[in-house]
């Protein structure tokens, strides 16, 4: 769970952590659509085709399971090897802090049959908001939307950035195959464009109704990353080299493609974050390349007078 401040950053990553919740329904191979809303009130919603949020009564709270996870902090995590299977560890964890920080948040469900909604203000559940809507038909899926309406006393902003948001949604498409994740933008109530950034040449053009949309969907993984990333270089092979693998539970994937620039670039990620310091992840990786190419030139015998390459050759 991590806000971090205030400012922009800090409201973007409200977004970011009901987003990893919907993220780790996918994981747990559960949900293969995401989609986030930017509403025209300043509102934004995001909502997944998972198994929806549990809304059974929690054991040790005697309250509905939802009420706990919305409110009460690292709740996700304590349901660990209980009732619930949950991913790392860390499901649901940082949703009562979107909670707590948001003047309202409505939630709708979809599982064990119904359609359920709770609402709080302030991280607060509201008297008599939880309520079993109506049946699900049979045609409809599972799943759980998540709305909220940021606390503006504490944050500086309230304008969530159409660019921002794209650029980490197309990221998170990339790390998770298969699931498509999608971007809405519905014109603003006050009749303003919302954004405060200057508008670059790629951006995603309005329709004339003042909606955006944008989605993300790569069944390649990070080898369309790696493609994204070179597209505007001169690559020197067009199939991307990849490698995956796992052992104690611990999967990991690497993309790599050669280009003409003497400067490489790495984008490294635990966890779907990057980790723009490094980390024995990367370092492990970085060893691993040199050492594999030193093998290769020794045995093709093309170090001529060199004892070995180092990682900046
Ligand atoms: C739009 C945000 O929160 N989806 C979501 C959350 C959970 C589940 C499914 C879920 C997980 C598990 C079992 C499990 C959460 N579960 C928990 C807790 N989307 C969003 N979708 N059943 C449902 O991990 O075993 C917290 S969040 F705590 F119950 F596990």
């Amino acid at each position: 769970m991590y806000i971090g401040s205030t400012d922009s950053r800090g409201l973007h990553h409200l977004v970011y952590e009901v987003v990893d919740n919907a993220i780790d329904e996918a994981l747990a191979g559960h949900c293969d659509r995401i989609e986030v809303t930017l509403h025209g009130d300043g509102s934004v919603s995001v909502s997944d085709n998972g198994r929806g949020i549990p809304v059974d009564t929690h054991e040790k709270y005697d309250r509905p399971a939802l009420e706990v996870i919305m409110t009460v902090l690292h709740a996700g995590g304590k349901f660990d090897n209980k009732s619930y299977q949950v991913s790392g560890g860390l499901h649901g964890v940082g949703v009562s802090v979107v909670n707590a920080l948001s003047r309202r948040l409505d939630v709708e469900i979809q599982r064990d049959g119904a359609v359920w909604r709770d609402r709080f203000e302030y991280g607060e559940p509201q008297e008599g908001t939880f309520e079993r809507v109506r049946d699900l038909e049979a045609d409809e899926d599972t799943g759980t939307t998540v709305r909220f309406w940021p606390d503006t006393d504490i944050f500086e902003t309230d304008v969530f950035e159409f660019d921002t948001l794209e650029t980490r949604l197309r990221e998170l498409a990339f790390l998770n195959s298969e699931v498509e994740i999608r971007l809405v933008e519905e014109p603003r109530d006050d009749g303003t464009d919302g954004s405060e950034s200057e508008a670059d040449a790629d951006d995603v053009e309005a329709d004339d109704a003042g909606r955006r949309e944008r989605s993300f969907r790569y069944d390649g993984g990070i080898r369309e990353f790696a493609r994204y990333l070179n597209e505007t270089k001169t690559v020197l092979h067009d199939d991307v080299i990849y490698y995956a693998d796992s052992a104690d539970d611990i999967r990991i994937e690497v993309a790599l493609q050669a280009t003409e620039e003497l400067q490489g670039s790495i984008h490294a990620f635990a966890n779907n974050i990057n980790t723009r310091e490094g980390g024995t992840h990367l370092t492990g990786f970085k060893t691993a390349l040199t050492r594999v190419i030193n093998d290769y030139a020794r045995e093709e015998s093309l170090l001529a007078d060199f004892d070995s390459l180092t990682g900046a050759d």
